[in-house]
């Protein structure tokens, strides 16, 4: 694998210890190098978001922290990248909620499946205490969840027929996340899933390893998913936030002046990229069936037999997800439909 650093180049020290006792860096000069990677290609919101968290850091800290960034599993898949991040291999990575919970569990709260109605609800609830109070969790593993991205709202296509209710998806060969509950619940919908990494569908789809995939229209679309599948549905099944992650190792040695400017970096880049990945969402729908692909629109009735069916597997996922966790979160989208 050949790793090509797409953003600036390599700084003096990769993510190194200043040596200083108390591993605070106030005072050095040394320059810092995030080493920053991403599954999806550089067409992809969440790569111009990357490049705007690079651009931001990089002005306010007048250069002493450099940010390179990688796309399209250049450094790994979600999975990987986020063990790197542990280990202290790379500083910075996006992963969908998903893969994350296999670190922690209360994540797959977010997996439960049709959760939110919609953005503007999703939005409430990753900002209460409930949603950033799961952030807070992932010190345990070693990591810093600075911001929520958005992923989006997964929607299901495949190479073998139009899917328009439960029936449909009987047998269907589907790569899921790498995550339990999904593969759970597909299953209890009647297809056949396989989890796998990111990086290797497009190519499982392809050769005909899956007959098909869930993912955003924006990915849907920018990863050219179009060439080798025909049917889409807007089964809305599940809403994935992105988490931006840091190294807790590389951050705990940040100055307290540096801890703010990445943490308002991942912020204030975070809303760009859910800007540009709600218009991307929007646009790229139309895109798709201009490329061939026919779209099937599910209606209220079937999404709810839908949920009805996987609803043994949420109840399934409950304590292991947290009870509490469960609860707090339906509270907060009951409350947040309100508003
Ligand atoms: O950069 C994020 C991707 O690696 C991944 O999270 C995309 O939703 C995704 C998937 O289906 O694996």
């Amino acid at each position: 694998l050949v790793l090509a650093a797409c953003g600036s180049e390599g700084g003096s020290s990769s993510s190194g210890d200043d040596g200083s006792a108390s591993g605070s860096d106030s005072g050095s000069k040394e320059t810092k190098t995030i080493k920053a990677g991403i599954g999806l290609n550089d067409k992809h919101p969440q790569y111009k978001g990357l490049l705007k968290f690079k651009e931001i850091v990089e002005k306010k800290t007048d250069g002493q922290i450099k940010v390179e960034t990688y796309h399209s599993g250049q450094l790994g898949d979600d999975r990987t990248m986020t063990e790197n991040l542990q280990t202290g291999s790379q500083e910075v990575t996006i992963p969908s909620t998903a893969p994350l919970a296999n670190f922690v569990p209360a994540f797959s709260v977010f997996d439960i499946p049709f959760l939110f109605p919609n953005t503007e609800v999703a939005d409430k609830v990753l900002a209460s205490e409930t949603g950033q109070g799961l952030l807070k969790k992932l010190e345990s593993q070693n990591l810093v969840g600075l911001a929520y991205w958005e992923n989006g709202f997964r929607d299901v296509t495949n190479s073998k027929r139009a899917i328009k209710s439960v029936e449909d998806f009987e047998g269907l060969k589907l790569r899921t996340m790498e995550n339990d509950l999904h593969l759970d619940a597909f299953n209890a919908l009647g297809a056949n899933p396989t989890p796998m990494a990111f990086t290797e569908l497009f190519t499982a789809m392809q050769q005909g390893t899956v007959d098909g995939q869930e993912n955003p229209y924006a990915t849907i679309y920018l990863q050219k998913f179009y060439e080798v599948q025909k049917h889409v549905s807007n089964t809305h099944h599940v809403y994935s936030p992105f988490v931006f992650l840091m190294s807790k190792s590389f951050y705990d040695k940040l100055s307290d002046e540096n801890k703010k400017i990445v943490e308002e970096a991942a912020v204030e880049a975070g809303k760009y990229e859910k800007k540009l990945n709600r218009e991307a969402n929007e646009k790229y729908l139309k895109k798709l069936q201009e490329e061939g692909m026919t779209y099937t629109e599910i209606s209220e009735e079937n999404r709810e037999e839908m949920k009805e069916a996987v609803q043994p597997v949420v109840d399934k996922y409950k304590s292991k997800i947290g009870e509490d966790v469960v609860e707090n979160i339906y509270k907060e989208v009951e409350k947040a439909k309100k508003e």
